[in-house]
């Protein structure tokens, strides 16, 4: 968590969006920004990105209040998926309180998905943070494409890991609505058993997370 301040009942939660190169990260912010409501969201930031390649990271913020006035900021990031960019991808993910690892579902990626996935688990340890206890989702992106692992398959390969697993094609714009939800819901119930924020601070989850998935009327 980034910011819990009882007093003045404000907390910033963070999201980061985990995975390989090109596995659809950036693109999966960018769907959110266009599905969801100008309401609950604020303006999507893609930093010093050239040619595709997140450099730094992307932010896409959200404002959600309580009928008891408590505050919540989620800012929710992508990191950089090229694997130069390790030092970027562990300050990203410092107090992390949700993550979504954004596979590539193309048959030549399936190693690498589990190449960054290990590197997943070894920053998450080097910032405090365990896989087992952080909320996380895994979603395999690119189902839109021929040359893709069978669902069957995937769901044998990462079934033991207990993680829920989710097919999106972002690009096309399914599956993406559906993975925030997850993790969301996920890190509302972490963050609930932590810090009461529902008996304390009269925070309704179902008006939490309704509030943030409003979609936009357009879409
Ligand atoms: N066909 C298809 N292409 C996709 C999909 N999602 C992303 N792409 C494409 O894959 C390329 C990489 O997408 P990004 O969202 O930039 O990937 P990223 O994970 O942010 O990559 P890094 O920032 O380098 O880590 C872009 O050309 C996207 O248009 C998808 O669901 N289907
Ligand atoms: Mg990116």
């Amino acid at each position: 968590m980034i910011e819990f301040d009882e007093q003045q009942k404000r907390m910033v939660l963070k999201l980061v969006y985990y995975g390989p190169a090109m596995s659809g990260k950036t693109t999966n912010l960018l769907t959110l920004h266009d599905q969801l409501s100008l309401q609950g969201r604020g303006e999507l930031m893609l930093l010093d990105t050239t040619e595709d390649r997140t450099i730094y990271f992307d932010l896409l913020p959200f404002f959600y209040v309580a009928p008891s006035g408590m505050k919540i900021k989620l800012k929710v990031y992508t990191v950089p998926g090229q694997v130069r960019h390790d030092a970027t991808r562990k300050a990203v993910l410092q107090r992390a309180d949700g993550v979504v690892f954004v596979a590539d579902s193309q048959t030549a990626g399936m190693s690498i998905n589990f190449e960054s996935f290990d590197n997943l688990e070894k920053n998450l340890s080097m910032v405090g943070l365990s896989i087992e206890h952080i909320p996380l989702v895994i979603q395999f992106n690119k189902r839109d494409l021929t040359d893709i692992v069978a669902e069957e398959q995937i769901r044998s390969a990462w079934g033991p890991t207990g993680l829920p697993v989710l097919m999106a094609s972002a690009l096309k714009g399914w599956g993406v609505l559906e993975t925030f939800k997850e993790v969301l819901g996920r890190t509302f119930d972490a963050v609930n058993a932590r810090h009461a924020l529902t008996s304390r601070f009269g925070v309704d989850k179902e008006d939490f997370l309704t509030t943030i998935l409003t979609v936009a009327d357009d879409v």
